[in-house]
């Protein structure tokens, strides 16, 4: 399939040139790149949800997320990355009151969040996908259908993209369920306590491939964008976001950005095909 324009648009849901400004008062303390360079680390959060970030048994950070802001803080000649595990919805309110440096997690870039703190140019992309039980028997393929049901229960993660959709879809608040991690999402599916489990695709396919069971994947789910995501910084760190962009384009254009991603299942192409900006300003589908 060509990336033609339309094919861009029609992926990305992006209206042309929309600029969107939201007043926000500045962060509390944080760290510029001399700063980080002098402590000789980055304090980034992370959300343990595999192939996007991970923390090995031996406590070795990983996950593509971390693997790109690693390689590029190295780059910048910050030595080291130390991560906290965090859920999405903690993650920039932990930003904006200095106990993390950057957020590396796979975070989606979103106008709402633009509005509170500054991202990098997009590295991850993925499409929102559902995990059911085997032969779908809800037969659910959307968010609208979710809510149109009297009875699924749909789990996701804390203050994540997927529990904002099936709020914003109408799904009662006691019909979501908050997940905290993989592994109990896909538990909690096979024992019957959650009817559908929402994350990006590569998440559900990491996180069934590792514990099997009657479950399948519904996707991509229909309504919904392809989201992409970015390391994000405090506001008030432009410099060092700027600083961070510079060599995230040129490890995107001599190849060692798709070297790193890739071996965790993520197409590189995505990210080099929108911007921030574009997502920043992407009206809602
Ligand atoms: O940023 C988010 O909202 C979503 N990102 C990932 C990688 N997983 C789920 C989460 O909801």
């Amino acid at each position: 399939m060509a990336w033609t324009d339309s094919t861009r648009s029609a992926w990305f849901g992006i209206a042309a040139a929309a600029i969107i400004t939201t007043g926000f008062a500045g962060p509390a303390v944080s760290a510029s790149l001399e700063e980080l360079k002098e402590q000789g680390f980055a304090r980034i959060a992370i959300a343990n949800e595999p192939p996007w970030t991970e923390v090995k048994a031996d406590g070795k950070v990983t996950g593509a997320a971390p693997e790109v802001a690693r390689a590029v803080m190295q780059k910048l000649g910050v030595e080291e990355i130390v991560a906290s595990i965090s859920e999405y919805g903690a993650m920039i309110p932990g930003l904006q009151a200095g106990r993390f440096d950057m957020v590396s997690a796979g975070l989606f870039i979103k106008p709402e969040r633009c509005a509170a703190v500054i991202f990098s140019e997009p590295d991850l992309c993925d499409f929102e996908a559902f995990a059911v039980q085997k032969g779908n028997p809800t037969g659910v393929a959307t968010y609208a259908d979710l809510a149109a049901s009297d009875t699924i229960r749909v789990g996701a993660p804390g203050g994540g993209t997927e529990e904002r959709l099936a709020l914003e879809a109408g799904v009662p608040r006691d019909r979501v369920i908050v997940v905290p991690d993989t592994q109990s999402g896909v538990k909690m599916l096979a024992d019957g306590r959650i009817d559908v489990y929402a994350l990006p695709y590569l998440s559900l396919a990491d996180a069934i491939g590792k514990a099997g069971g009657d479950v399948e994947i519904v996707g991509p789910v229909e309504g919904t964008p392809i989201f992409c995501a970015g390391t994000a910084f405090p506001k008030g760190q432009e410099a060092l976001r700027d600083e961070y962009n510079k060599v995230l384009a040129s490890m995107k254009e001599d190849g060692s950005f798709a070297a790193i991603i890739e071996p965790f299942g993520f197409n590189a192409k995505p990210a080099m095909l929108v911007t921030t900006e574009e997502l920043c300003n992407r009206k809602a589908e």
